[in-house]
């Protein structure tokens, strides 16, 4: 049985988390929702307990966690806010492959900022004509002296236009995954600037926006990895993206089913409390049990990425598809559990539903994490 729990340290982060989320989220993502306030300086909190680099290692000044640790951390704020918790979870990510990838120099240039975000990272890999099939991504950068050019467009950038920090993903030789390279741009360089803020169903807490390129300089010595391991580094990236994406609706929807079991029962209607049907008692019960089956898979697949292991992909795809998927269908239900109410904003619900859809779209698609998995079970 042990093995299923949680270590005591593990707890002591998820409720060191939880606390941080009740003091310092929950009672504001209302607000920065309708008003579409970014909350910086409440992000900036986060990054005095490590959240900025979760699984950064100790020695470049991160707090060293596994995929787990993270991804109880993300789930924790994300009953709080899917949108804040999840711009973090980005900003991790970018991190994470300067620290794993970069030479010692980088690091030193860009890890301590991005530690306590006071630089904030973006993850640029996607562009108007290439979402799904990435390695076909166009931004070109071609090498002049000790410096790349960097000409072309990142769409849909979370972070666009306020942070500091672009991790993008360009191209350096051939077509395909194998002419793709990684390089560090800061929002300051010459040549960079930014398309309008996207208007969005959800996530009101943090820009998105088009990264242009237009002859940007970027010092060689910005690259990440090698020449033509971009996608592979970009990949790897997503690998505990997708765990922390999965973890921030398996946060929302545990939010949305306790607003609903708190509803249920305080409701009245036919002289009962609606809890007391046995529709909604049916409903909350297959609520509880998908978000767990969930849960447990996206906890067992952050296991596995962080020991490396060689189906570390194919989990993390099945984890955030499940987790993901799952996630939206329990909110919806809340929401239907409350009736009307559900579709106002005075209730948390309708803020949740809104979140938590894009998280079946972006950092790879439902579909694409499909893709992933069905093509390792048939590749023999
Ligand atoms: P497309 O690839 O055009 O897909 C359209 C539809 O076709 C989807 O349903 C898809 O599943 C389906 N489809 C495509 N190919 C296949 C196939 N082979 N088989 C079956 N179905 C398929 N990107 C970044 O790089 N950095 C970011 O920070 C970032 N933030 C984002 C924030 C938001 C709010 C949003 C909405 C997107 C963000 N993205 C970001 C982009 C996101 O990753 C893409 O939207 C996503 O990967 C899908 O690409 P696309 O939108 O071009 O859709
Ligand atoms: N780890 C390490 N290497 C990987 C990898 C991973 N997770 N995934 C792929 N690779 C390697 C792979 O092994 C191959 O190398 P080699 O030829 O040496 O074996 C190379 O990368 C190319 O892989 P594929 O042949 O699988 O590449 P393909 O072009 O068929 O596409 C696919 C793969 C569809 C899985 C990828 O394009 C994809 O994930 N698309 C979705 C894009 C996406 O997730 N975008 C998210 C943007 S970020 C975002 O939304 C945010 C909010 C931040």
């Amino acid at each position: 049985m042990h093995q299923f729990e949680l270590t005591d340290d593990q707890l002591q982060i998820q409720e060191m988390a939880q606390r941080f989320t009740a003091d310092a989220i929950t009672p504001f993502a209302a607000e920065w929702d309708e008003k579409h306030i970014f909350p910086r300086d409440t992000i900036r909190e986060a990054a005095e307990l490590g959240f900025g680099a979760i699984y950064v290692s100790e020695e470049s000044g991160g707090i060293g966690l596994g995929r787990l640790e993270s991804a109880l951390i993300m789930e924790a704020m994300a009953y709080g806010c899917p949108s804040t918790s999840a711009f973090i979870s980005i900003h991790n990510m970018a991190a994470w492959m300067i620290d794993r990838f970069g030479a010692d120099e980088l690091k030193q240039k860009y890890l301590p900022s991005m530690i306590t975000m006071e630089r904030m990272g973006s993850y640029c890999l996607t562009e108007p004509s290439s979402g799904s099939d990435a390695a076909a991504l166009k931004t070109r950068a071609v090498l002049d002296g000790d410096h790349y050019v960097v000409s072309g467009s990142k769409a849909f950038i979370s972070g666009g236009g306020e942070n500091d920090i672009y991790v993008t993903m360009v191209r350096t030789g051939e077509d395909g995954p194998k002419g793709i390279t990684c390089l560090v741009i800061e929002k300051e360089m010459a040549g960079v600037s930014f398309g309008a803020q996207e208007r969005k169903l959800g996530w009101h807490s943090q820009p998105t926006a088009q990264v242009n390129f237009d002859e940007v300089r970027v010092p060689v010595g910005n690259r990440v990895g090698a020449e033509g391991e971009g996608f592979r580094i970009a990949m790897m990236g997503l690998d505990g993206g997708r765990l922390n994406i999965g973890a921030c609706s398996l946060g929302g929807a545990q939010r949305c089913l306790d607003e609903a079991i708190r509803y249920t029962k305080e409701r009245k209607q036919f002289g009962t409390a609606i809890a007391d049907f046995q529709n909604t008692q049916f409903t909350l019960a297959d609520m509880e049990t998908e978000l767990q089956a969930a849960r447990w898979l996206l906890y067992v697949a952050a296991a596995k990425v962080t020991a490396n292991a060689p189906d570390k992909t194919k989990f993390a795809a099945m984890a955030k598809r499940l987790a993901t998927d799952t996630g939206s269908s329990v909110v919806d239900r809340a929401l239907q559990l409350h009736g009307g109410y559900g579709y106002l904003q005075d209730y948390p619900v309708e803020r949740f539903w809104r979140d938590l859809r894009v998280h079946s779209i972006l950092e790879g698609t439902n579909q694409v994490m499909r893709m992933i998995v069905g093509r390792d079970l048939t590749r023999q």
